[in-house]
């Protein structure tokens, strides 16, 4: 018996920046991989199929999206296959939602309320769930989910935020927040959640997964994205498998600028270079959307401010890799002309000066070589630490008064 666990399509998604120009086709990608899902749900003929919260955006639904997700659950009715789905903090279920209000064929089981309900079927498993009720439900609904120990397959369906779990990276919020504790206690078969966009096993010794979204929604969602299929075999999970659905792989990428450069053409060979390294392997069916960190002291820093400029490297860099869309971002530094430095005058000149002058700068060496908020025991470990400390510190102190510190941007 399989079941396909999926979550977090966030249909309805509208996109802002830079990725108004492609959301089309990002919308587009929601419902392809969703579309796939179906067409794999169907090839491995799966008992159900389990969404784990956010399968809208927001609790109002066009009717484009409504008649997509009923044809879709239809398609899914007619091989037989039961949807259950519980709501998340983004499709939450208020009395007036109109995520409650759609005619769901009934082959679709809803969790809208904020209470555990489970469904029991006559082919030998339950599926325990409940919804968001509100935009900001941040009870743990999971502690309060009954136990059973029947050997009867249960499967727990929540979207939820599991605390201690090394799939977040703090930034979602902590809505319907539980704990490995509180999931372990329930002695369920399989835990299908949704809220962390990243698909992973929540804890090792724990039948608990994230599926991650569905489709690759923001530059955050980086790599394949589907579903987990889930095989029971004798009222046990024998096999989870990630199967991915979505057309659209994000990538990013960081590039340390060869300080030797001082020609556009030779740095795009180094983008370019650096692209086709990232992409190689990833199937020809994907859209790739690329983000290159430029990073370094580069002299080009200052022409590289140019968006214009950037724009057109990223349009041939983007005809030329084959990548749907390439973005390039900018945290280079721009190299400091000493020499120029000291025939200038001024506070510049005067600053520079003082931390040119070697005596003076080993003055501030042994100053600093007494100072305890070092942790470093070796002597020379921690000389060579804080002496690149001064050097580093030189160059951003003579690049900020001029003007160029195109760092951390
Ligand atoms: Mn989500």
């Amino acid at each position: 018996m399989k079941f396909f666990h999926i979550s977090d399509i966030h249909f309805g998604k509208t996109y802002k920046n830079r990725l108004v120009e492609n959301s089309k086709i990002l919308i587009k990608a929601q419902r392809r991989a969703f579309e796939k899902m179906v067409r794999i749900a169907i090839a491995y003929q799966v008992e159900g199929v389990l969404i784990a919260g956010d399968l809208f955006h927001t609790n109002e639904v066009s009717i484009h999206d409504e008649r997509f997700i009923i044809n879709a659950f239809s398609e899914l009715n007619d091989a037989g296959i039961k949807v259950f789905y519980c709501s998340g903090n983004h499709d939450y279920t208020d009395s007036d939602s109109k995520v409650r209000q759609i005619k769901y064929p009934q082959n679709v089981h809803t969790f809208f309320n904020d209470v555990a309900q489970v469904f029991e079927d006559d082919k030998g498993y339950r599926v325990v769930s409940c919804g968001h009720n509100n935009k900001h439900e941040m009870r743990d609904l999971i502690s309060s989910f009954p136990c059973f120990s029947d050997g009867v397959v249960t499967i727990g369906l929540g979207h939820s935020m599991v605390s201690s779990s090394s799939l977040t990276d703090g930034s979602e919020g902590d809505y319907m927040a539980t704990s490995v504790e509180a999931l372990k206690a329930t002695s369920y078969d399989y835990w299908a959640l949704g809220h962390i966009h990243k698909a992973g096993q929540i804890d090792p010794f724990l039948p608990c997964y994230y599926s991650g979204s569905l489709s690759g929604i923001s530059s955050k969602e980086i790599g394949p994205k589907g579903g987990y299929l889930v095989e029971f075999v004798d009222g046990r999970v024998q096999d989870v498998e990630f199967v991915q659905c979505s057309e659209v792989t994000w990538i990013r990428a960081e590039i340390e600028v060869d300080r030797s450069i001082r020609e556009i053409d030779k740095l795009y060979d180094q983008l370019l270079k650096t692209i086709k390294k990232e992409t190689r392997g990833i199937n020809a069916n994907q859209s790739i959307f690329i983000i290159v960190t430029m990073k370094g002291t580069s002299c080009l820093a200052v022409a590289l401010e140019n968006e214009k400029l950037r724009s057109e490297i990223e349009s041939h860099l983007s005809e030329e890799s084959g990548c749907l869309s390439v973005e390039l971002r900018h945290a280079m530094k721009q190299v400091v002309d000493k020499e120029k430095i000291f025939q200038d005058e001024g506070l510049v000149k005067e600053i520079a000066q003082n931390f040119k002058d070697k005596e003076k700068r080993d003055l501030l060496l042994e100053v600093l070589m007494e100072e305890t908020l070092f942790d470093i025991e070796n002597t020379k470990d921690k000389r060579d630490y804080i002496e690149n400390i001064l050097e580093e510190n030189y160059e951003r102190i003579v690049s900020y008064l001029l003007g160029e510190d195109h760092g951390n941007k």
